[in-house]
């Protein structure tokens, strides 16, 4: 590289990786730290060589028009990037990579924190410990449902979904089930100890916990539904660590309200960082800050591979995560 490539991060990542964009790069950081609004992104989208937004940074196709664009790459920190139009982008020549393989741990992780919090009531019993308004054990108190031994239903048997089956298979001897787009190698799914079914509304009728590990956006935005969600057993609960969108919100709430469904885990959210005043008051459900990949090892991870791709793009050379 002769002149360094101008580059923007649009929000603050961990040190050691701001370290070394900052060798690389001729490289902006968004000091606020706070989300990046349309005209800032179309503005950056004009001024910078390489852009490497996140979650937060919602780039429609609207962003790509004009024929003033600078931007040459889009590193995505992060796995999921239905916030970006790839397609737009790709229009523009502009391409897109993603961060797969480094946070399929955490993400697992939290699902399965959520499904245990979840079942064994552990957000309920926390807030009442912190308001002081334990009473005392008692045999009858705060029971929750058993996880061990139960069936866990995946929806999108990727790096995730794979990891999720492994920890509730081999950890807790649950059966598991999933459906998956395309057809997965019987010997893979074996491996991770679990069922391909044909449907997802199968998968919903049989699992006692549904955990979510597809993509956002697209063909699965609102895939699981009130009619789906109806097809859940009443006592059964829904995991979300994917994206908001796949769930309709709405209908969940209702769902939750009404005993369609026992309870929900949810890190992520149709509007984040808007949660409906409706699920944030009710006691059978779980609810975090999308956190799926919040650990000091995993961001530093995420970000060393934007620098790579980043990095191996400016040099011409090829790059591992393309998505566009
Ligand atoms: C990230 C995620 O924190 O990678 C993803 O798709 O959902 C999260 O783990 C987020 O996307 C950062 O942009």
């Amino acid at each position: 590289m002769t002149q360094k490539p101008r580059i923007l991060v649009t929000r603050r990542w961990p040190d050691a990786v701001e370290r070394v964009l900052a060798e690389r790069f001729d490289a902006s950081f968004n000091a606020a730290d706070i989300a990046m609004d349309a005209g800032a992104l179309t503005e950056a989208l004009r001024s910078f060589d390489a852009v490497l937004p996140t979650v937060s940074d919602r780039l429609p196709a609207s962003l790509f028009e004009g024929s003033d664009i600078r931007t040459k790459i889009l590193g995505n920190f992060g796995v999921g990037y239905n916030h970006i139009d790839t397609a737009a982008a790709k229009a523009r020549g502009i391409v897109v990579t993603n961060t797969p393989g480094v946070l399929t741990d955490c993400t697992a992780d939290i699902a399965m924190s959520l499904l245990l919090s979840v079942a064994r009531r552990a957000g309920e019993g926390e807030r009442q410990v912190r308001a002081g308004e334990w009473t005392g054990w008692r045999p009858t108190h705060m029971i929750g449902t058993k996880v061990t031994g139960k069936i866990l239903g995946i929806i999108g048997f990727g790096r995730i979904g794979k990891a999720m089956a492994k920890r509730c298979h081999f950890g807790f001897d649950m059966d598991v089930v999933f459906y998956n787009r395309s057809k997965i190698d019987l010997a893979e799914a074996t491996r991770y100890g679990a069922r391909q079914l044909d449907t997802v509304e199968e998968v919903l009728a049989t699992a006692d916990f549904v955990s979510l590990h597809c993509p956002g956006g697209g063909e699965n935005r609102n895939l699981i539904n009130a009619r789906r969600l109806a097809l859940m057993k009443p006592e059964a609960f829904l995991i979300n660590t994917a994206r908001g969108d796949v769930v309709d919100e709405n209908a969940l709430i209702e769902a939750l309200e009404t005993g369609v469904i026992r309870g929900a885990g949810l890190d992520v959210f149709e509007a984040e960082p808007n949660v409906p005043a409706r699920l944030r008051t009710l006691e059978n459900v779980v609810l975090l800050p999308h956190l799926g990949s919040a650990t000091q090892e995993t961001r530093t991870a995420m970000g060393m591979k934007v620098v790579e791709n980043v990095t191996a793009f400016f040099e011409g050379r090829e790059l591992l995560d393309r998505v566009a």
